[in-house]
């Protein structure tokens, strides 16, 4: 089984998202999805290269888009957060 970008489309970004011809309220909410759910399409992608790792894990080009990728994305983008907001605290007291 290959696992490519062009294949699985993990990282298409467009205003017509379902390809339908129209931007509408669904192509911006899949829109808003596929940014959240980059870190974990990202790790997804890397771990879609190492056929060894992919088939352990059973991946398919919706590993990360469902429940788990969600949580994982969120607790990523926590992280992101909280770092960049105690950053911020630290430079400003120096
Ligand atoms: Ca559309």
């Amino acid at each position: 089984m290959k696992f490519t970008n062009e294949f699985c489309g993990r990282f298409y970004f467009a205003f017509d998202m379902n390809g339908d011809g129209l931007t509408t309220i669904s192509d911006i909410w899949m829109l808003f999805k596929n940014l959240f759910l980059i870190p974990s399409k990202a790790i997804a992608e890397l771990i879609a290269h190492l056929p060894k790792l992919a088939s352990f894990f059973e991946m398919d080009c919706w590993t990360g888009d469902g429940g788990g990728g969600a949580i994982f994305s969120a607790l990523v983008w926590f992280v992101i957060f909280v770092t960049t907001v105690d950053a911020v605290q630290n430079s400003s007291r120096n």
